[in-house]
């Protein structure tokens, strides 16, 4: 019995330790760690309380009829067709509600679309399978594949252990590094099939579309490692195209794009005078 009461007490503890990567027993969806992860959250939990709300008050109402105006009391059902009180009170109420609700939603998903102002924009490109993540105007462009790791063990037949591979099937061999506290515009295509990038801790994803350029926003407020996969299905792998976000601090991740352009410049130097060359000669 103290182990059922502990495990009980426990239970909105682990709910309220959230963190961007789901934990075990989780109960609720995360916060994230963006404005529209808890625009999202902040929505739900809105709509959770007044669902809770009308739970108790009708299931209370129930029990209490069921409960006094039983049978074995001599209890006799009144007869009548209609009740214009009772008809406006539970036409409006509910109205009143929805309105309530419909509002803070409307304004949050609002501001989730309006991609304005923002400082920096990736492109996200859908592969079979992997994802290409070009940053717009730095010449910089990385293809992000599943770590090798994974895809040994997963082609190997041997049994992964959440011990020693905590992030089997959840790693990449190039992660997507972005700086915190920046608002960045991600413009999401395809270039076979359907897919969709999807990291839960942003709070939000968005189907990557041959032919068609789909755009979102996020700001991340907190450095850290965000983990998605992609959540259209795609074809035979495509359980094994894991998402990697790394937030840095602004200036950690200058450095990063910087050294990420020492490497790319030595090539863009040899294309350029590989194409300089026959016109010189
Ligand atoms: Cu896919």
């Amino acid at each position: 019995m103290r182990w059922i009461l502990a495990a009980v007490a426990a239970v909105p503890l682990a709910a309220l330790a959230q963190s961007a990567d789901p934990t075990r027993w989780q109960l609720n969806m995360t916060p994230g760690v963006t404005s529209s992860s808890q625009n999202a959250y902040d929505a739900h939990m809105l709509v959770l309380w007044v669902c809770v709300g009308i739970s108790v008050i009708v299931f209370g109402a129930m029990a209490y009829a069921i409960f006094a105006f039983r049978k074995s009391k001599g209890a006799v059902a009144a007869k009548w067709s209609h009740n214009l009180k009772a008809e406006v009170v539970w036409t409006v109420i509910p109205v009143i509600l929805l309105v309530i609700m419909a509002w803070p939603a409307t304004t949050k998903l609002v501001a989730m679309y309006d991609t304005r102002d923002s400082a920096m924009t990736v492109k996200v490109t859908g592969y079979q399978w992997m994802w290409k993540y070009d940053y717009l105007g730095e010449d910089v462009s990385i293809v992000s594949r599943m770590d090798r790791e994974s895809d040994r063990i997963r082609q190997s037949g041997e049994r992964p252990s959440l011990a020693a591979n905590p992030y089997y099937l959840l790693d990449v061999d190039n992660e997507l590094v972005v700086p915190v506290d920046t608002k960045i515009r991600f413009v999401i295509t395809a270039d076979d099939v359907i897919h969709s990038w999807w990291v839960p801790a942003l709070g939000w994803k968005q189907d990557a579309v041959p032919g068609i350029v789909n755009e979102h926003w996020t700001q991340i407020n907190e450095p850290g490692v965000y983990r998605g996969q992609c959540a259209e299905l795609c074809g035979k792998d495509h359980g094994f195209m894991p998402i990697v976000v790394r937030a840095l601090p602004i200036p950690e991740y200058e450095q990063w794009l910087q050294a990420e352009k020492a490497k790319a410049a030595p090539v863009a130097a040899q294309a350029a005078s590989a194409v300089a060359a026959p016109a010189a000669g």
